[in-house]
């Protein structure tokens, strides 16, 4: 084989995107170089890898965000290209600028199109200029309180105060009364100044049980911007998405047409290039406002990928070498159903209190039509240094009724033993009448999943954990006889899940 698209690409990120990204770069013949911290000697990502090197200890600023020694790693051995994944520096305009002054290509958008979408008040001027569907509210960032009294006059209560450096839902605060206006924008302004340094707040009307839906974009540097249809990804807790799927139950053609195209406005008003997400709230009444744009690849572009047939990963790397988007993007369509579980290291049976230690046994479900992106192994040990997420769990298949059936199948068969996940609390979440009917808004887990019955012996699972670790572990077969008495330690869900929950 021939030279690839890059000498060799640094993947600027750990755990389950570093291997999708990786696995990506070896379907272009691409070798890959992995970075890691001390902790991480021996994890998935670094054992992937064609070569790797450590950068600093534990904590995110000396290691997986420190720009300067990420850049130092690459020009030293030899790689022309980083891919960041998501969180860490993915969204940091720093980095791409560190970038081009090393001469080394940036696998993601140009840092001034990151920039603008960093920005929530920056961001909304242009796409109303662009003529994009915004949530009524302030145009520009709000300088007086007469300005805030205005805007909420007009727009109406409920309102929603929210920081032009904040998104993901950080820094929002809801204000039901004209009475209430003027103290909720001070300690807003209080809460984004410690935040992120930045008071600027602004207004906008606050819309109820919405659902959260975004498209995944692709531009290119030869004029080319197509959208790959939607995620929708209201079942989130706290902020934090726990289940995605496409198509959305609640979109028509048309609506899905209407969104698709504002969704490449976006796209081309910011200049943007490669792969991005653009989200949308859509209300009880199939309006949809733009909300921002994600500049990364995400945790949920699986979902993407398996009902469009496209590689989002080889795309990327494809655009950022100059290529044009792949011929076949453009006939993408949607076909069957896809659903994505994220297993994070946190205990569902016990408000998700975040779960640390040795992996004893692992076993990942296979079978058609399951996809399972993990960073994590039966001897890993998972740490709390990182973001809790272990693996994605992805499902496809002709329909969404089959696609969660296939989702409890696998989930049930997906072996984590040694520490907590939410792994049980996802079953849960699928079995649900209103999940069932595709009612998933943005307040799902709230109003449905917060005052569950939690069934649960913890002595009971810790003792059939253990024997059942032991069991897996031996070598020796059990005879006929005896394994007629003894249970199946997989029939049930969840006597392997055994381990620590610590409190913060
Ligand atoms: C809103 C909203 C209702 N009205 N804006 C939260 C994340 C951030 N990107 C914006 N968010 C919201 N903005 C108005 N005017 C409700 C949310 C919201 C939300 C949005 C997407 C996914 C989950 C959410 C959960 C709670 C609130």
């Amino acid at each position: 084989m021939g030279k690839g698209l890059f000498n060799k690409i640094l993947i600027a990120n750990r755990g389950e995107i570093a291997v999708r990204i990786m696995n990506g770069c070896r379907l272009l013949g691409i070798p890959t170089l992995a970075v890691y911290s001390t902790v991480d000697k021996n994890a998935v990502h670094v054992r992937t890898a064609d070569e790797a090197v450590e950068i600093g200890p534990p904590p995110p600023n000396e290691s997986y965000l420190a720009i300067d020694k990420i850049i130092e790693a690459a020009g030293k051995h030899n790689c022309d290209a980083i891919h960041p994944g998501y969180g860490f520096l993915a969204e940091n305009p720093r980095l791409p600028e560190a970038c081009e002054k090393a001469g080394i290509i940036f696998i993601g958008p140009p840092s001034d199109a990151m920039r603008l979408m960093g920005n929530k008040v920056e961001s909304r001027i242009k796409m109303a200029d662009a003529g994009v569907p915004l949530i009524p509210g302030m145009k520009s960032a709000g300088a007086s309180i007469e300005q805030f009294r205005d805007a909420a006059g007009k727009a109406g209560y409920p309102v929603l105060i929210k920081a032009a450096a904040g998104g993901g839902g950080k820094g929002m605060r809801i204000v039901k009364k004209a009475e209430d206006l003027q103290a909720s924008v001070e300690a807003a302004k209080r809460e984004a100044k410690n935040a992120f340094g930045d008071d600027t707040v602004y207004l906008e009307k606050y819309i109820e049980d919405p659902r959260h839906i975004e498209f995944q974009v692709l531009a290119d540097n030869h004029g080319h911007t197509v959208h790959l249809f939607e995620r929708e990804c209201s079942i989130q807790r706290r902020h934090q998405k726990i289940i995605e799927e496409t198509p959305s139950t609640a979109l028509t053609d048309e609506v899905r047409k209407k969104m698709g195209e504002a969704a490449v406005r976006v796209t081309e008003a910011a200049g943007y290039r490669n792969a991005g997400t653009v989200e949308f709230l859509f209300d009880k009444n199939s309006n949809f406002y733009f909300l921002e744009m994600n500049t990364r690849l995400q945790v949920e572009h699986p979902v993407t990928e398996l009902v469009t047939g496209v590689d989002l990963v080889v795309e990327q790397i494809r655009i950022a070498a100059g290529l044009e988007i792949s011929a076949y993007v453009h006939k993408a369509t949607q076909r069957g159903h896809a659903i994505e579980c994220r297993i994070y290291a946190e205990d569902g049976e016990n408000n998700f209190l975040p779960s640390s230690g040795d992996i004893l046994y692992y076993e990942e479900p296979t079978g058609p039509g399951i996809r399972v992106d993990s960073g994590v192994t039966g001897n890993s040990v998972v740490g709390v240094e990182y973001d809790p997420i272990l693996a994605k769990l992805i499902t496809y298949a002709p329909d969404r009724d089959l696609a969660t059936a296939k989702m409890i199948n696998a989930l049930k068969d997906y072996k984590i033993l040694g520490i907590k996940t939410s792994r049980k609390f996802m079953i849960e979440v699928l079995g649900h009448p209103e999940f069932k009917a595709g009612r998933t808004y943005t307040n799902f887990i709230e109003r449905y999943m917060s005052d569950r019955k939690i069934d649960f012996d913890a002595a009971a699972e810790m003792a059939a954990a253990v024997s059942s670790a032991a069991m897996m572990k031996s070598s020796k077969s059990v005879s006929a006889g005896k394994k007629a008495l003894m249970p199946s330690p997989w029939q049930t869900i969840g006597p392997w899940e055994i381990g620590r929950s610590i409190s913060k």
